[in-house]
């Protein structure tokens, strides 16, 4: 890996507003406690929350273009722009920060979404996204007890409360979520 972790420190906190970089603090945090609580790797797990959000506060413009310019899900840009930052995250974690962990660069990638066949790793990234400490919206403490004794039984509530707030604002929900949300239902049955 070509940069060290205060390195890759230095260089996400300063593309982003101090808010969010305490928000990625929270879920280095969330996520490492998740991963020794479930048995995935903490140190996979810290870097991956280190990067999750790299791309948030690009311009949305150059978003768009490393997407539309590199081998990456084209879909997305017929969907939310908020799910951008996740595959542009991948990218540029691999490309520009030298990651070649594909575990750690999967779960950047599905961070927002969620996919079908959720790698361990892929769902703690998901679920400290939702629970790291300064999260603050309604049924986020349900979400925190429930990612108490099970990862799925936390995400499906995570993805439910994600799902209901676009149905709300009848936005446009991304099919992958919804295919990730059906695939953790039927893996807790
Ligand atoms: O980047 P964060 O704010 O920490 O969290 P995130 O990466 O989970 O982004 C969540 C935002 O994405 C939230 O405001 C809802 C929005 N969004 C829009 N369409 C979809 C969506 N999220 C999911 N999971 N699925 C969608 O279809
Ligand atoms: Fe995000
Ligand atoms: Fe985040």
């Amino acid at each position: 890996m070509r940069y060290s972790r205060e390195e890759l420190i230095k260089a996400v906190s300063g593309q982003m507003p101090e808010k969010r970089w305490k928000h990625t603090e929270g879920v280095m945090h969330s996520a490492v406690v998740l991963a020794k609580q479930y048995g995935a790797d903490p140190v996979k797990a810290d870097l991956a929350a280190l990067m999750h959000d790299v791309a948030k506060f690009w311009p949305i413009d150059k978003q768009e273009r490393v997407i539309r310019e590199n081998d990456l899900d084209q879909d997305l840009l017929a969907n939310d722009k908020q799910l951008w930052h996740a595959e542009v995250g991948y990218h540029v974690a691999r490309h520009e920060y030298g990651i070649e962990d594909e575990e750690i660069l999967d779960a950047i990638r599905y961070h927002t979404s969620g996919r079908v066949g959720m790698t361990l790793l892929d769902k703690v990234i998901c679920l400290a996204d939702y629970i790291e400490p300064g999260r603050d919206f309604p049924g986020v403490n349900n979400i925190r007890e429930l990612a108490n004794h099970s990862l799925e039984e936390g995400l499906v509530a995570g993805l439910d409360s994600t799902i209901s707030f676009l149905l709300e604002k009848r936005k446009v929900i991304y099919p992958l979520t919804v295919l990730a949300r059906n695939d953790l239902v039927r893996q807790i049955k």
